[in-house]
């Protein structure tokens, strides 16, 4: 997802753009500066709230529409939508620059600052340009959505979509080597053509960044976190730097076990192997849990054995419905739809249970609208953006998901991630729509993580998706484990995609050496590299969500630091005493109440303030990570004795 901006951005979802708000309805034209000349800087800034607030939701539908049915069609009304938004907020911004050097309130100047600093896309001045950009983003992003890989290219019928592929993928103790390596590298020849695209993209983005006072997109990027863009950038690195012992302790340990089963193939020069990792980008370990299960037959952890037994259930009841009320076994088409139809009570089960935790926490039911809107499962008859999102969609209650739910422990966990940025969305409402943000973009992707943290397995026996909990230290280490999957593993990636793309956008990546560059940052941060060549033939960072889909990363590497500290606090707050890692806040209005003040906040102060209203301090701080994980952390070191750990890294990166 990509919440945020709500109003600068699509929130959301996908969008391209971090849009604004767009065109005036009824039929007139865009309002000019000029026409509100003698406004203070209070009323431009009322203004701006209030036209924002009713533009957004025309913008907001189209690109809802062009993700959820993609099409020639929907995609032209998306990226015009996008364009009339863009060219309102370049106006907004030129306008606002008759208040530089003015005294304003707190509030204005900061309503201001963000009305500059909350573009995704920047707009360039030149209209044709804007055009050509907003076409561009909205074709990139379908295209991922669309994605397949055809085996035989002239047999539909041998076409895989993300979510077949990852099944693949995903089932590690059952794939061979080779078939890993094919559904790997099927799905990178989705984002082949998308090359020639993304270069011009960058190009026009850039153009949109100088036209807006920037040396370049990424400098924008840099520039929305309450400080200086180069001290942002010398933060991340400060954190990883706290993190990172932490990481190569697992990295190695993951490695040798691969090295184990695969033998010579298990490793590339000390790196993991692309596609041994049960996932498309090497982000999330979880699916080699068989692989690195520390201590087998203690209390069993498999989420998603638990989850595709409910939907078999809800299946078998549904045909016994079907048999009552018919009088006869259902036909071959009868059993697809009864599938269906299993697989969407399943998946808004699973729903409803992440709903619970946040209402066990204080905070309201999801609104009916919800119910009827979201979209849960994919859709059999149309091509779908599937790529988890949660949307604010008028900023006024109408909020949504867009999943494609499967009775799996990763969706689970998502589920419950994206109705973070939704109870966050609902928290804010009622805030100018220029304050309808994440304190900064990591804060909104931590609030549904902040969650799963609790997801301890008290909390999974108590809804039955896992056996009763022993207690012993080999319980311990094995839940520690199965959260390092997701968490540990995914930190020195949520960093690189922007080390990569920073450098796309400064130029000292140049389009020749995209595929290259990105391997040499992989190898340098995650100690992975692809089994076979992936020469500049190949346009691999395109085969990552975010990429096509335009959505700043470095907050999920933000959002990874800062749940652990939400985490702690909030556990404080339930008056939890022990070992962080025991803790789950499940049930607490005390913590919900901090929490729930914090999300009402949205992005009224700097980050700063709210984080310390919460925590206590201001600081991002790697030690509740690494406080979380002390156990594994010497278990590993332990482990990995006497083993090869490390890797060559590239060179000159
Ligand atoms: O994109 C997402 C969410 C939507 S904001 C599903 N995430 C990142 C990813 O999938 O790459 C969550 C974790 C990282
Ligand atoms: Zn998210």
């Amino acid at each position: 997802m990509k919440p945020q901006r709500a109003l600068l951005a699509l929130a959301v979802a996908a969008s391209l753009i971090a849009v604004a708000g767009c065109n005036q309805s009824g039929g007139g034209t865009a309002t000019t500066g000029s026409d509100h000349a003698n406004e203070t800087a209070d009323q431009f800034v009322a203004r701006v709230n209030k036209e924002m607030r009713a533009d957004y939701i025309e913008s907001t539908a189209a690109q809802w529409l062009s993700e959820t049915y993609i099409n020639d069609d929907s995609q032209v009304l998306a990226s015009k939508a996008n364009e009339r938004a863009l060219v309102k907020l370049g106006e907004y911004v030129e306008e606002a620059k008759r208040f530089d050097g003015q005294q304003l309130s707190p509030d204005t100047a900061r309503s201001l600052q963000l009305l500059r600093l909350g573009i995704t896309v920047p707009p360039p001045k030149n209209a044709e340009h804007l055009a050509e950009l907003t076409q561009l983003g909205t074709k990139l992003n379908g295209e991922y959505g669309a994605g397949k890989f055809c085996p035989d290219a002239n047999n539909p019928a041998t076409c895989q979509d993300i979510g077949q592929i990852e099944d693949v993928l995903a089932d590690t103790a059952h794939k061979s080597y080779d078939e890993q390596l094919r559904a790997w590298e099927g799905w990178h020849t989705i984002s082949v053509p998308m090359r020639q695209d993304y270069r011009r993209f960058v190009e026009l983005s850039n153009e949109g960044a100088r036209d807006q006072g920037f040396a370049n997109t990424g400098e924008l990027w840099r520039s929305g976190y309450d400080m200086k863009p180069a001290d942002f950038q010398a933060e991340t690195d400060r954190l990883w730097g706290q993190v990172k012992p932490l990481y190569d302790q697992l990295q190695c340990y993951t490695k040798n076990k691969l090295v184990e089963k695969y033998g010579e193939q298990g490793e590339v020069r000390g790196m993991i192997p692309a596609h041994l990792t049960g996932n498309l980008w090497q982000q999330d370990w979880s699916n080699l849990w068989p692989l690195l299960q520390p201590y087998d037959g203690v209390a069993k952890l498999d989420i998603t054995a638990a989850l595709q037994k409910q939907r078999n259930e809800k299946y078998v009841a549904l045909v016994a419905e079907f048999i009552k009320a018919n009088g006869h076994d259902p036909s071959a088409n009868d059993s697809i739809e009864i599938g269906r139809a299993a697989d969407l009570a399943q998946a808004k089960a699973m729903v409803r249970e992440a709903e619970s935790f946040y209402v066990s926490l204080g905070m309201p039911k999801l609104p009916d609208s919800f119910w009827d809107k979201a979209q849960f499962i994919q859709p059999r008859d149309r091509d779908v953006v599937c790529h988890a999102s949660a949307w604010p969609m008028t900023m006024d209650g109408d909020v949504r998901i867009k999943m494609c739910i499967k009775p799996d422990e990763d969706s689970y966990t998502t589920i419950y991630h994206e109705l973070g940025h939704v109870y966050y969305y609902l928290a804010y409402q009622k805030s100018p729509a220029l304050f309808q943000n994440g304190a900064n973009d990591g804060f909104h992707e931590a609030i549904g993580d902040t969650i799963v943290l609790s997801m301890t397995p008290e909390y999974l026996n108590s809804l039955g998706l896992v056996d009763k909990p022993t207690v012993s230290n080999e319980a311990v280490i094995n839940d520690q484990m199965r959260m390092a999957l997701a968490k540990v593993s995914f930190l020195p990636f949520g960093l690189m995609i922007d080390r990569w793309r920073w450098g796309v956008f400064d130029g000292s990546i140049k389009p020749e050496n995209y595929n290259q560059a990105w391997w040499d940052l992989k190898a340098k941060y995650q100690g992975v590299a692809p089994a076979t060549a992936r020469g500049e033939n190949f346009f691999d960072p395109g085969a990552k969500y975010h990429v096509p889909g335009n959505t700043p990363y470095t907050r999920y590497f933000l959002s990874h630091i800062l749940q652990f500290q939400f985490y702690k606090s909030l556990c404080d707050a339930s008056g939890f005493k022990g070992p962080l890692y025991q803790c789950s806040f499940f049930k607490s209005p005390e913590a919900g109440q901090r929490y729930s003040a914090m999300l009402a906040k949205g992005a009224s102060q700097p980050w700063q303030q709210t984080m310390k209203e919460l925590t206590g301090s201001e600081q991002l701080d790697g030690s509740a990570v690494l406080e979380y994980f002390a156990p594994l952390k010497s278990w590993l070191e332990t482990q990995n004795k006497g083993k090869t750990c490390g890797w060559e890294p590239p060179k000159g990166v």
